[in-house]
């Protein structure tokens, strides 16, 4: 017994085909879709390669799940109302896979759902599938694969994907991108709410939940819920089917959580009459599509042996304002072969 505390962790594990993992994920096969989104997190250029096929193997049975992401200040209580509204949806019957997206969690190096015992029970719900996006990459790399592990997540035959991130760099914006609600939720303050939010959370939001709206909490909600009511009608993107609002809910208690559901659903058949979500999705595939490209772009570029050579001292050179960024791109992008 080489390893009698870990005797499921085996070295020896077999390796899966492209075969087992498609068969595997498309029959919902939890051990099996949790190893595909090791192997499409997997920095190893081998894996990458499988990756690729498993995905386009698929990637038909794609698109079918309610794709809703939430975001928030930490401490807002995104995985408390996860948890709650996880456990409502399951309750359903509904199959639900949430995941988490953390930038900043790269910076400790710890997973997002370690740190603290939320969304213990969602976790041990056979209903649902609780995943933390790989942290250690950039935001790029992070949203590339979240979407490919909600794209696996679909194919695995989970009705509703719950994306968490916090509302830190662009990573509400790269959410925003792959789903087809998105849910902001808010704190009450002392009347200075709109002050440190950044006006394009307004845009970006389909639905704004002022949290933690229990106990001696209420009231200040429900101002606030007001504040960003009217802040939603002057700012927000005008859209044919649906105007954003603002209401307030407890993650906690589950209060408001019935109602906020009825709305994400509404939200779904308005825009699915229309040809809104179809078209939507449409545009979320070519924007993938060049998000893809910029990043090997990207990565192709500091990869260069010649701009890998130089950018460094360039950069310096740049930073300590001996020569023009623009004199520093140009090199750059010389060194690289774009006259
Ligand atoms: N009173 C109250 N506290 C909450 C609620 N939701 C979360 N909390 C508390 O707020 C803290 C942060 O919650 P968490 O879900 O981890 O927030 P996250 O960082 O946005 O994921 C925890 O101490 C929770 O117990 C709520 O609806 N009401
Ligand atoms: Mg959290």
């Amino acid at each position: 017994m080489p390893h009698p505390t870990f005797p499921t962790r085996t070295p020896t594990r077999r390796q899966l085909s492209v075969d087992d993992y498609v068969t595997g994920v498309l029959a919902g096969e939890r051990a099996i879709l949790g190893r595909a989104i090791t192997l499409i997190e997997s920095m190893r250029p081998a894996d990458a390669a499988i990756a690729q096929h498993v995905l386009t193997g698929i990637l038909p049975a794609t698109g079918k799940a309610h794709r809703v992401g939430i975001t928030g200040v930490p401490g807002v209580g995104k995985s408390t109302f996860i948890e709650t509204m996880g456990r409502k949806l399951t309750a359903q019957g509904k199959r639900v896979a949430v995941l988490a997206i953390d930038p900043s969690s790269a910076v400790s190096g710890g997973s997002i759902l370690g740190d603290k015992t939320r969304m213990n029970e969602l976790a041990c719900d056979p209903l649902a599938f609780v995943r933390p996006s790989p942290s250690a990459c950039t935001l790029g790399g992070v949203a590339r694969k979240t979407r490919e592990t909600m794209l696996l997540c679909e194919a695995a035959g989970f009705d509703v994907v719950l994306i968490e991130t916090v509302g830190v760099g662009q990573s509400e914006t790269v959410v925003h991108d792959m789903v087809d609600f998105f849910l902001v939720l808010m704190l009450a303050g002392a009347g200075d709410e709109l002050q440190g939010i950044k006006r394009g959370v307004l845009e970006l939001a389909d639905l704004i939940a002022v949290n933690k709206a229990d106990g001696d909490n209420a009231q200040r909600c429900e101002r606030s819920r007001q504040d960003y009511a009217n802040a939603l009608h002057v700012m927000a993107a005008p859209n044919g089917d649906w105007t954003p609002t603002a209401i307030t809910c407890s993650g906690l208690t589950g209060l408001g959580l019935d109602d906020l559901w009825a709305s994400i659903t509404k939200h779904r058949e308005l825009l699915t009459a229309s040809g809104h979500l179809e078209q939507l999705r449409r545009d979320q595939q070519v924007h993938w599509m060049w998000s893809l490209i910029e990043e090997r772009l990207l990565n192709g570029f500091r990869e260069h042996p010649d701009v890998a050579r130089d950018f460094t001292s360039i950069e310096r050179a740049v930073r300590e304002g001996t020569s023009p960024a623009t004199v520093g791109a140009e090199t750059l992008l010389r060194a690289f072969g774009l006259a």
